[in-house]
C-alpha cells in the first residue's frame, strides 16, 4: 500500500474515533440532564404535605418531627412577609376539604405528655385553646364541649391529640371543659348544656362538638364539624370492637349545629349518674324526624383510653324508664328549664374550663 493511502486510513480511523467519542459525550450529557430533571420534580412534591404538620401518620411520626421543627423555623421567618400579603388581599373561605390531612394516626397512651410540651407543639393557639385558620376563613365556628371531673390525666392526652387534627381540619374553634364541682353524682347531658349556654357568652359559635374526654380520633378526616344532619363521630370504637354497638347508638362524640340543637330543646337535665342520657338525645332527635350522619367505619375509628367506672357515677337504675318517655318530657326538660350556678371561669393556654354547680338530683 503506498505511504500516502496509509497515512489517509489512519486520519480516516482517527477522525471516526473522534466523532464517536463526541457522540458519546452528547449522551451522557443529555441522559444526565434528562435524570437531573426528574429527580427534582418529586422531591418538592413530597415537601409539599408537610406544612404546618405537627402529628404525623402512623409511620413516619419520629422520622418526620425533626424535619418539621426546622420547617416550622422557615415558616415563622416567612410569616411576616405572609402577613402582610393576606392583610392585602381579602382571604378566601377555607376548602370544603382541608388540604392539611393526612388520614390515619397512631394514637397511643403510654407516653408521658405535659402541658407544656403540648403548648410547645401548638404555638399558634390563643388564650382558652382557642385557633382560627391563618390563611382562610374556616367554614364553621365550632365550640368543642368536654363533660369533665377529675379526669385530669385523659384532658391532658385529649388535648395532645386534638390540637393538631382540629387545627389541620382548619376550624374555626374553642375548647371548653365543662367541670362539675363538688361530690354529688355526675350529670353529663347538663354539663353539655351549660357548655352550650357559656360558649355561646363567648363567641358567636354556630356548630357544637359534644366529646368525651377520653376518647381519640383514629383519622384526621372524621371531621369535628356540623353537617346538614345531626353527627355521631364515635362510630368505630376500640372498646366496641371497632363496631357500632346498637343502630341508635349517640355517645362518645357527637357534632349539633346551633339549629339542630334548639330544634330538640338541647338535652335532658336529669339524667344523674352513668348512662341513657345518649339514648334520650337519640329519641330526642328522632322525633323530630331528624336522622343520625356518621362517617364510614374506617375514618370512624377512635380510641378510648382504658379506665375504671368513677366515684358518683354508678349506672343511673331510673335510665330505662325515662328513656321510655322522652316525647312526653322533652319540650319541659331541656336547655328550656337549665339552671346552674357558675362557680368559676380559668382560661387556660389550651383550653377554657368551666367549673359549675349542678345542683342535684
Ligand atoms: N366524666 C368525667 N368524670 C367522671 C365521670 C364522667 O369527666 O367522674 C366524663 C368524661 O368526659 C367521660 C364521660 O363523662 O369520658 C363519660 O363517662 P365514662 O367515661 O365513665 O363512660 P363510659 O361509658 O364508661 O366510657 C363506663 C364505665 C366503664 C367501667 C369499666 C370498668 N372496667
Ligand atoms: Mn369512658
Amino acid at each position: 500500500m503506498p505511504a500516502d493511502s496509509v497515512r489517509f486510513t489512519l486520519l480516516h480511523r482517527t477522525c471516526k474515533l473522534v466523532v464517536l467519542l463526541c457522540l458519546l459525550h452528547l449522551s451522557v450529557t443529555v441522559v444526565f440532564y434528562v435524570r437531573s430533571l426528574d429527580l427534582r420534580a418529586p422531591v418538592v412534591q413530597n415537601q409539599q404535605p408537610h406544612i404546618n404538620q405537627t402529628v404525623t401518620p402512623k409511620h413516619d411520626q419520629d422520622r418526620d418531627q425533626d424535619r418539621d421543627r426546622d420547617q416550622d423555623r422557615d415558616q415563622d421567618q416567612d410569616h411576616d412577609h405572609v402577613e402582610t400579603l393576606e392583610t392585602l388581599k381579602k382571604l378566601e373561605k377555607c376548602p370544603e376539604t382541608s388540604p392539611l390531612l393526612v388520614g390515619p394516626l397512631r394514637v397511643e397512651f403510654n407516653m408521658p405528655v405535659t402541658l407544656d410540651q403540648i403548648k410547645r407543639i401548638n404555638p399558634d393557639l390563643g388564650p382558652g385553646g382557642r385557633f382560627r385558620p391563618r390563611s382562610c376563613v374556616a367554614l364553621q365556628k365550632v365550640a368543642v364541649i368536654i363533660p369533665f371531673r377529675k379526669r385530669d390525666e385523659h384532658l391532658k392526652y385529649w388535648l395532645f391529640y386534638l390540637h393538631p387534627i382540629l387545627q389541620r381540619q382548619q376550624l374555626d374553634y374553642g375548647v371548653y371543659v365543662i367541670n362539675q364541682d363538688g361530690d354529688v353524682v355526675f350529670n353529663r347531658a347538663k354539663l353539655l348544656n351549660v357548655g352550650y349556654m357559656e360558649a355561646l357568652r363567648e363567641y358567636d359559635y354556630d356548630c357544637f362538638i359534644f366529646s368525651d374526654v377520653d376518647l381519640i380520633p383514629m383519622d384526621d378526616r372524621n371531621t369535628y364539624r356540623c353537617f346538614s344532619q345531626p353527627r355521631h363521630l364515635s362510630v368505630s370504637m376500640d372498646k366496641f370492637g371497632f363496631r357500632l354497638p346498637y343502630n341508635q347508638y349517640f355517645g362518645g362524640v357527637s357534632s349539633m349545629s346551633k339549629e339542630q340543637y334548639l330544634k330538640i330543646n338541647g338535652f335532658p337535665n336529669n339524667y344523674w349518674g352513668w348512662g341513657g342520657e345518649d339514648d334520650d338525645i337519640y329519641n330526642r332527635l328522632a322525633s323530630k324526624g331528624m336522622s343520625i350522619s356518621r362517617p364510614d367505619g374506617e375514618v370512624g375509628k377512635c380510641r378510648m383510653i382504658r379506665h375504671e367506672r368513677d366515684r358518683q357515677n354508678e349506672p343511673n337504675p331510673q335510665r330505662f324508664d325515662r328513656i321510655a318517655h322522652t316525647r312526653d318530657t322533652m319540650y319541659k326538660d331541656g336547655i328550656n328549664s337549665l339552671s346552674y350556678k357558675v362557680v368559676k371561669i380559668e382560661k387556660f393556654d389550651l383550653f377554657t374550663k368551666v367549673t359549675v354547680d349542678v345542683g342535684k338530683p
